[in-house]
């Protein structure tokens, strides 16, 4: 009997270490991810800032918005265009966003 109290609560504290341990990892990746976020931030400004004065202008935010908007759209338009013509169809059109709603539903519904 003794023997199975001395097992099940080392299986316990093995629980708790390894509970403790992954907080540990999960905090550290954070910390790494959040460093990772400032740096693409960081490099971001600098880009955006074209006349390097250290500040960003409406007119140097909007010039960049769009030319990430263009850049997106030229993306986006290649994942629809199923048959690679540079032309949309309807078809193509509407199955691109059946297509993508089926994803984000299996995403949000796994089995
Ligand atoms: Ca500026
Ligand atoms: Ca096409």
């Amino acid at each position: 009997m003794n023997k199975i109290l001395l097992l099940s609560s080392l299986c316990v504290t093995c629980l708790y270490v390894s509970i403790a341990n992954a907080q540990e990892n999960i905090s550290v990746n954070l910390d790494k991810l959040q460093s990772a976020f400032n740096k693409i931030r960081s490099e971001e400004f600098t880009k955006i800032d074209e006349d390097k004065n250290g500040t960003i202008s409406i007119k140097e935010y909007q010039k960049y918005l769009i030319q990430k908007t263009l850049d997106g759209s030229e993306q986006s338009f290649a994942n629809m265009d199923a048959d690679k013509n540079k032309e949309l169809t309807k078809d193509e059109y509407v199955k691109f966003g059946e297509d993508t709603y089926k994803k984000i539903h299996q995403m949000n519904n796994p089995k």
